[in-house]
């Protein structure tokens, strides 16, 4: 048995890639019934907790950095203090993202609203937040449509609104291309909140959207724990849908129990099993994107506590990832699967590709159900093996 490390033994791996957004760390802790329970910092201030904990890197959307009012000297005050303290942690900026959801002008959408107006202001947003991104060497650009969605379909034209989504992401792709920027564009679904229905309500949902795109190689998806748990869907599914498309740019982790309001709670403090599963999918796939942390602390921590809640979420990863090892190298669930993964080579060769001299040899196979249903499949003992390993007996 694999000798089990000490308390202190799982340190951020850099190869992780681990990333906290300036909106989490830096969240103040207010929620729909009350108020700040944190004092708002500022984003250098947020880099610092970001830093001291070990992460990679730092995340941001246009306003957590500049606020939308700010001039240009106050703009150039606060890029110079985070640059500061970007350098001074050893921290990156991997992803940026725009802000098409806090202004009361996009209370109707953004690539989505009604108003044509509207819909230019959004892309216009989203050019300069792209350039802000790319002045702090971001590489990937997240899409989270917070308010393309309506609280009545009397109020939209649901076909209408994928068009306009996509008119808004090809005249984006081509903006980066022409600036050079080399974005890689993901997009992050959730299926409602702060809307009632919000389009493209599950990363399945953009899988689809993406090939409609001129430049379908330029876009991807962030899936999040928590957006797919709110739909009731397993995310492991949905992470793998992605991966084996190529398309899994960035990645969401937190949790969330299923069928509430969007938690977003430290990553796997809240359902350890699909946890587990999840860093194993991402591990056995050897993902190399960046590890973001979409997820805040309690609103009853203090900043001291809010710096245990972002080393958590690194060090639970951490340990889940060494589970994971563990039963890859376990020997009785490796038979187990061995076992249940039966190969049959001679029709396996058959169905690999249609011809149809394999499909008229497949109509005269001997596949005898009866027989084949006699396979045995010792899940329960396998599953008993895995939850052993992620309650630390195995
Ligand atoms: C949410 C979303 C956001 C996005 C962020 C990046 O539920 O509020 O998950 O946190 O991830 O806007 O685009
Ligand atoms: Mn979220
Ligand atoms: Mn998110």
């Amino acid at each position: 048995m694999a000798k089990r490390k000490s308390r202190s033994g799982y340190e951020p791996d850099p190869k992780m890639k681990f990333t906290f957004g300036l909106w989490t760390v830096g969240n103040p802790g207010a929620d729909p019934f009350g108020g700040p329970t944190r004092e708002r910092i500022p984003p250098w201030k947020i880099a610092d907790i970001v830093g001291s904990v070990g992460a990679y890197g730092v995340n941001f959307h246009d306003n957590d950095l500049i606020p939308i009012d700010a001039t240009a000297e106050e703009a150039a005050a606060i890029k110079k203090d985070f640059r500061k303290a970007l350098r001074d942690n050893g921290l990156k900026v991997p992803m940026a993202t725009t802000n098409l959801f806090s202004d009361p002008v996009f209370k109707d959408g953004a690539f989505t609203s009604n108003n044509a107006a509207i819909r230019a202001y959004a892309i216009q947003k989203t050019m300069r937040a792209m350039d802000l991104g790319a002045e702090f060497g971001a590489r990937i650009y997240v899409f989270w449509g917070g308010r393309e969605g309506c609280e009545t379909d009397a109020a939209k034209d649901p076909v209408e609104a994928i068009k306009r989504s996509r008119e808004a992401m090809n005249f984006l792709c081509e903006y980066s291309i022409s600036q050079g920027y080399g974005y890689k564009f993901a997009m992050e679904a959730k299926p409602n909140e702060p809307r009632a229905h919000i389009y493209n309500a599950v990363t399945g949902s953009y899988l689809a959207f993406i090939n409609t795109l001129d430049h379908p190689e330029m876009v991807g998806v962030n899936p999040e724990v928590a957006h797919e748990h709110m739909a009731g869907l397993n995310f492991v599914h949905q992470v793998a849908a992605a991966l084996e498309a190529g398309k899994l740019f960035h990645i969401d982790l937190n949790d969330q129990e299923f069928g509430r309001y969007d938690q977003d709670f430290r990553f796997a403090s809240a359902n350890l099993k699909h946890a587990f599963f999840l860093v194993k999918l991402l591990e056995d796939n050897k993902y190399n994107g960046p590890r973001h942390f979409d997820s805040h602390a309690y609103r009853t921590s203090d900043y001291t506590d809010v710096k245990s809640f972002a080393a958590g979420s690194m060090r639970s990863y951490m340990i889940l990832k060494e589970k994971a090892e563990r039963w890859n190298n376990d020997r009785a669930i490796q038979s187990i699967v061995k076992q249940v993964n039966a190969a049959a080579p001679a029709v396996s060769k058959l169905t690999k590709k249609f011809t149809k001299k394999n499909a008229k040899a497949l109509l005269a196979a001997d596949l005898d159900r009866v027989q084949l249903a006699k396979a045995k499949l010792p899940y329960e003992k396998l599953d008993q093996l895995t939850m052993e390993i992620i309650m630390g007996v195995q």
